[in-house]
């Protein structure tokens, strides 16, 4: 029998993919077909997603995938808590809001059921941008079409919003759902409590489905347009690229802690039931639903937005700078002389990173960064300070002991942030996949049509076994202030 080939989308903050990925006897492959821009678009002062940008991406990618070779299923996932408002007709009021928005700020404080019974509910951290503050704020008209929530008849979250517009089925995928902080962490279905004080109605999202569930055949005016066997299957995946990203993490079992590092790091660990404390509340860590019944509890962490920020100044500013150099110039920076929070919500809005940056040092009395180079090693420095904090929270949040981290994404391939965070921990880090949101939605996909089978740690070790991650060990335990160690000379 062929081998089975399936279309992976998968959108981020900054850039959008389609990916054909082949699972046969001879292991995983991967093929990249289409990659697209994606970014924040300023309508009426709010900032919103080119929502069309990403749609034609996407069609220009399955185009892409069909002329190359059979494409078996599409999968779909993109970041979390947008979503669209969909008219009776099915036409989109506006583009998706931006979770960056300030809208939300606002909102936070007058949403009416306390932020413990919340937690208790949902096991979901407060962040202002939670889809349930995000209707607050749209219900407060704060969005460019200012009256989308009332004239609302369905909310689409942006994979199933896509996955809608290929098929013209309405569904709400599970572990996706759990990030809008309407959704209850331990049924798995809408908190009827938290939707009555969001003041929305249940028929307001598609039916729910699970990872895995073929969502409809593409339209036929889809295949048409894209050139797409008729009948093409789209499927649930872990819509949320966080989901899928941890699903595909190899040698991912107790013990071990996963970064997924991208415009985010999400750090924290897998747990087979959500852990409700007020504890675990009040540090801030979330319990978001992943593949086959799992939780992720974790900590979000600003990720390398702090990075692509800065450089996003510095070019406005005429200083255009090569990823890669810098990292190897910051690799030559003292380590540790600047260490920030990177979990702060400070960092949140886009918008002169570097000057954010220098206030916050400067509030520590740290040696205050001048040159791009010294910012970076600052960054890596933070991230991997923040990396190990977290890490050490979650072991104790949840009595579980942790002998390794797992980072996949795009920060798996930074060497620097890898060994830095092998330091800051004092554990063996094991990095890679880059692409372990493409592989953990291709994995769930082809369980679905029969190509795999088994649990998630059996797709974990196919995963595994045609992407070896790459082994860093700490070059010194940590101190005891839990700084990132410095290197022996
Ligand atoms: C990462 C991510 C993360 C969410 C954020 C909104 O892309 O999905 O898991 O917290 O975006």
């Amino acid at each position: 029998a062929r081998a089975t080939r399936v279309a992976a989308v998968d959108i981020g903050a900054t850039s959008g993919r389609v990916m054909a990925v082949t699972i046969g006897a001879d292991g995983i492959f991967m093929e990249e077909l289409h990659r697209f821009p994606n970014g924040l678009c300023d309508v009426s002062g709010h900032l919103v997603w080119d929502y069309t940008r990403l749609t034609d991406g996407v069609v220009e990618g399955l185009r892409a995938a069909a002329e190359s070779g059979p494409v078996d299923g599409i999968g779909i996932d993109t970041w979390a808590v947008d979503y669209g408002l969909l008219d009776e007709d099915g036409n989109l009021l506006g583009s998706p809001v931006c979770y960056r928005d300030e809208r939300t700020t606002s909102a936070v404080e007058r949403f009416p059921l306390s932020s413990e019974r919340l937690y208790s509910v949902t096991g979901i951290q407060h962040q202002r941008f939670n889809t349930v503050y995000q209707l607050a704020a749209d219900k407060a008209g704060l969005a460019p079409v200012s009256d989308r929530l009332e004239r609302a008849a369905r909310l689409l979250l942006i994979p199933d919003l896509l996955a809608y517009d290929l098929t013209g089925v309405a569904v709400t995928e599970a572990t996706n759902a759990s990030t809008t902080g309407m959704f209850d962490a331990t049924t798995r279905t809408w908190s009827p409590e938290v939707l009555a004080a969001a003041g929305v109605e249940e028929s307001l999202f598609g039916r729910l489905v699970e990872p895995g569930t073929v969502i409809g055949p593409v339209t036929d005016r889809v295949a048409a347009h894209t050139g797409l066997a008729v009948g093409t299957p789209v499927i649930a995946v872990g819509s949320h690229d966080t989901a899928s990203a941890v699903a595909a993490t190899p040698g991912l079992t107790r013990g071990g802690a996963f970064i997924s590092s991208g415009t985010w790091s999400l750090v924290g660990i897998e747990l087979s039931a959500p852990v409700l404390t007020q504890a675990g509340r009040a540090a801030n860590f979330t319990n978001e639903l992943g593949v086959d019944d799992t939780v992720r509890y974790l900590r979000n962490v600003m990720g390398l937005w702090l990075l692509t920020e800065c450089l996003r100044s510095w070019a406005a500013a005429g200083n255009h700078l090569d990823l890669q150099e810098l990292l190897d110039d910051a690799a030559r920076q003292p380590v540790g002389v600047a260490v920030i929070a990177a979990d702060d919500e400070a960092f949140l809005a886009p918008g002169d990173m570097p000057a954010r940056i220098a206030a916050a040092v400067q509030a520590t009395g740290g040696v205050v960064p001048q040159t791009p180079s010294q910012f970076a090693r600052c960054i890596i420095d933070s991230l991997a300070h923040a990396y190990a904090r977290t890490i050490e929270q979650a072991s104790r949040l949840t009595a579980t002991p942790i002998d390794s981290v797992h980072i996949v994404g795009g920060g798996s391939r930074n060497a620097l942030l890898c060994q830095a965070t092998a330091d800051a921990t004092g554990l063996l880090v094991h990095a890679g996949p880059g692409e372990a949101t493409v592989l953990g939605n291709a994995i769930v996909q082809a369980r679905t049509l029969g190509a795999l089978s088994g649990s998630l740690d059996d797709l974990r070790a196919i995963v595994a076994a045609s992407f070896p991650p790459t082994a860093y060990t700490p070059a010194a335990a940590p101190t005891d202030k839990g700084q990132p160690a410095r290197k022996a000379v």
